[in-house]
């Protein structure tokens, strides 16, 4: 029984450090991390980025471009997709409704031109 549970908990560390080596980027830190979709305010990567590992469903919850205090809902203008399989589509509406462009594992767009000032929310999908 002792060695059944020391077996277990072995295993539990393993899973533990497995998932902190592939999760080492962080969300909203203002540094775009590999695996990370980023937001610009600004075309041309600049005027501060909001930084994403997961999904988000809607950008009208109080989040601020890092560094500065411009809301994120209707200002993104470049974006970043640094995930290096993953892609992620952006949406014009809250919780994934009216899709409006789709973008590439470590792709980049530096002006989303007349989808400009529109994404309200974004999902990651299988490419
Ligand atoms: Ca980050
Ligand atoms: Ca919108």
């Amino acid at each position: 029984m002792v060695r059944r549970i020391t077996a277990v908990l072995a295993g539990a560390v393993l899973l533990a450090l497995t998932t902190a080596g592939t999760a080492s980027a962080a969300s909203k830190n203002g540094k775009c991390e590999s695996g990370e979709l980023c937001l610009y305010r600004l075309a041309g990567y600049t005027g501060g980025l909001l930084d994403f590992v997961a999904d988000d469903a809607n950008y009208t919850n109080g989040d601020v471009f890092h560094g500065t205090t411009y809301a994120l809902d209707n200002r993104a203008t470049s974006v970043v997709n640094n995930d290096p399989a993953r892609c992620v589509t952006l949406y014009q509406d809250i919780n994934h409704a009216k899709p409006m462009i789709t973008i590439g594992p470590r792709s980049a767009v530096s002006h989303l031109r007349q989808l400009d000032n529109l994404a309200s929310s974004h999902k990651w999908t299988a490419c």
